[in-house]
């Protein structure tokens, strides 16, 4: 007891003269409300029609680069010092290594408009406590602790400015493993924290720092708010604003106090989702957000891009992140496959910047829509062959193409839906946009088809969902899942993310194909929120199937709610059941 009292006094001492002997404290005070509400307001405009960002860890781990004592650590490579239970002192050696002589804010900001992105997040500081940018509250920052002694920041936010890309900066507020009061590193300070000794020393300066020295703020990203009291986030909510009103916050400041939400990383919701104001998915390239140099396990373009359709026709956008290394390279791949899209959105552009999302339900994974006024946008994701049935659009179609040629698309009309006469083949490899002029302002859809009218039986894809762990992949041949190692530690499966979309008692299917030998695996599907005790869930065996797809209706019945939080798909035990395929679940809403 006595120890404990005295290591803690020893470490609010430390903190105390560690912080007020060099930051002098920083008044938060309110900014006038009517101003606040009425910039967040255009902000929030504006961040609805941009659509799409890209979003860069960058900091001292990408120097180890997921490997520690030549030992691979898995996970996300910016966890490495908690992964490894780093002491501080070690980690911050790091920073005398970190020369990023390579870096070239002009080259980022072109890879970005390249891109077609509009708006760039980077991280100031990430959970290891690291600024990487030059910081007067905290020695440890790039131009201080590093030989490459200039703020990257500064360079980069100009070259935003100069494209016209809204900069933004990501800031750890309540995770620091660097700090005794941070939260988080329990290895090197094991006494109880104090998070306000921690915010007054560190946060508020720094945040003031970043919100004063880079020009116009467009978003500030905070993130894992953790234990902050609603109190220590309303002050912080009120510096950012009353030093930048129109600068949005983003949700992970907790407290509900942003004024935009998250999702969870690669998480997107299964259908159009409006109920809770804009929404943003954050999501990675490959496995990691920080560099690591095996993660070579990256997304195709063409799913990428699918996913930006299927983002934004559900009312969202999408932060697309890349890891560049300590030298300050952008890795090769990521440039590519970031390239690759630009030159799809310099042709489809149309059909997403400034868009509203789709008036439909989605059905399956053939189209999403989006729509503009008298514009109907139809993103054909998986080509249907010679021809496309459009069904529910009651308003008259007056002219059809596509974007890629603007070559007309010969339609007519068939029973109530409309047909669409396509080319055997997809005009591009990747989605190709049909653009419907219509006769309304906004398009009218039929009962029964509209987007917050979903049917008894609804399809739950492998590909709208979240794909946990390293190994499992999309097959586009088959429109199937595979790959399903387990691992103690990642969670191995697939998620879906209803989003109030679902609520009732439902019988579930399963549609999947395996090779005979992994017949008697395990599986578990489950609805619930995290760490919720007792989730619905149903437990089943995988049958035999000969290798072809089946659908087996599973025995049990699964509950989601509207709170529930996501569906996951997992397959137990050890690798046995690592060549299955998913194609979908359904959903058959039950009258029990
Ligand atoms: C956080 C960070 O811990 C991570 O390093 C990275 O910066 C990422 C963008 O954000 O990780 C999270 C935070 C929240 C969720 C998932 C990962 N979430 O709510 O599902």
């Amino acid at each position: 007891m006595k120890l404990w009292t005295s290591r803690y006094i020893v470490g609010v001492l430390a903190g105390v003269l560690a912080f007020t002997g060099c930051a002098p404290k920083v008044e938060t005070k309110a900014p006038d409300p009517q101003a606040e509400k009425a910039a967040t307001e255009k902000a929030m405009q504006r961040l609805d029609e941009m659509k799409f960002g890209m979003f860069i860890h960058w900091g001292l781990y990408t120097i180890p680069a997921g490997e520690w004592k030549g030992k691979y650590v898995r996970g996300i490579g910016e966890w490495i010092m908690f992964r490894e239970k780093i002491p501080a002192a070690e980690y911050a050696q790091l920073a005398t290594r970190f020369n990023p002589v390579k870096f070239n804010g002009g080259e980022w900001a072109q890879l970005a408009k390249d891109a077609g992105m509009r708006y760039l997040v980077i991280t100031s500081k990430h959970h290891d406590g690291f600024a990487m940018y030059g910081s007067k509250a905290s020695k440890y920052n790039i131009v201080d602790a590093t030989p490459y002694a200039k703020d990257p920041m500064k360079e980069l936010s100009a070259a935003c400015g100069k494209q016209g890309i809204d900069f933004g900066f990501y800031y750890s507020q309540d995770q620091d493993w660097h700090e005794a009061n941070g939260r988080g590193n329990n290895w090197d300070f094991p006494e109880k924290r104090d998070a306000q000794i921690y915010l007054e020393g560190k946060v508020f300066p720094q945040v003031k720092e970043i919100m004063s020295g880079y020009g116009p703020m467009r978003l500030i990203w905070f993130d894992t708010p953790g234990l902050l009291s609603e109190k220590q986030v309303t002050d912080l909510r009120s510096m950012v604003k009353s030093l930048q009103p129109g600068c949005l916050i983003n949700s992970r400041i907790g407290h509900d106090k942003g004024d935009y939400a998250q999702t969870g990383d690669n998480a997107i919701p299964i259908q159009v989702y409006l109920k809770d104001g804009k929404w943003e998915v954050p999501a990675t390239l490959n496995d990691t957000w920080g560099y690591k140099k095996n993660d070579n396990n990256w997304k195709n373009p063409r799913d990428l891009i699918s996913k930006l359709s299927d983002i934004v026709s559900k009312g969202g956008n999408y932060l697309l992140n890349i890891g560049p290394t300590s030298e300050g390279v952008v890795p090769e791949q990521s440039q590519e496959i970031l390239r690759t899209i630009g030159k799809w959105l310099a042709v489809n552009g149309e059909a997403i910047y400034g868009t509203g999302p789709s008036p439909f339900h989605m059905r399956d994974i053939t189209w999403r829509a989006t729509v503009k006024p008298n514009k109907l946008y139809v993103h054909i994701l998986n080509w249907p062959g010679k021809k496309l049935r459009l069904e529910g659009l009651e308003s008259q179609v007056t002219k059809a193409y596509f974007l890629a040629n603007k070559a007309e698309v010969p339609f007519k009309k068939a029973g109530a839906a409309l047909e669409f006469e396509l080319p055997e083949k997809a005009l591009e490899p990747n989605v190709t946009v049909l653009a419907l002029e219509i006769a309304e302002a906004q398009p009218k859809v039929a009962d029964g088809y509209r987007a917050d009218q979903l049917p008894a039986k609804l399809d739950l894809h492998a590909w709208v969902a979240r794909m946990r762990g390293e190994e499992i992949k999309y097959e586009w041949t088959t429109q199937s899942a595979t790959g399903f190692k387990s691992f103690e530690r990642e969670t191995n499966g697939l998620s879906w993310y209803p989003y109030k979309a679902l609520d009732g008692v439902y019988d579930v299917e399963i549609t999947y194909a395996c090779d005979d030998a992994v017949a008697g695996s395990k599986f578990r599907l489950v609805a619930g929120r995290r760490r919720e005790p007792n989730p619905s869930a149903i437990d089943g065996v995988v049958e035999k199937t000969g290798g072809k797809f089946v659908t087996r209706k599973l025995a049990g019945k699964l509950t989601v709610k509207p709170e529930t939080e996501t569906i996951s798909l997992q397959l137990e035990g050890d690798d046995k059941s690592a060549p299955m395929k998913v194609q979908k679940i359904t959903l058959v809403k039950s009258a029990s």
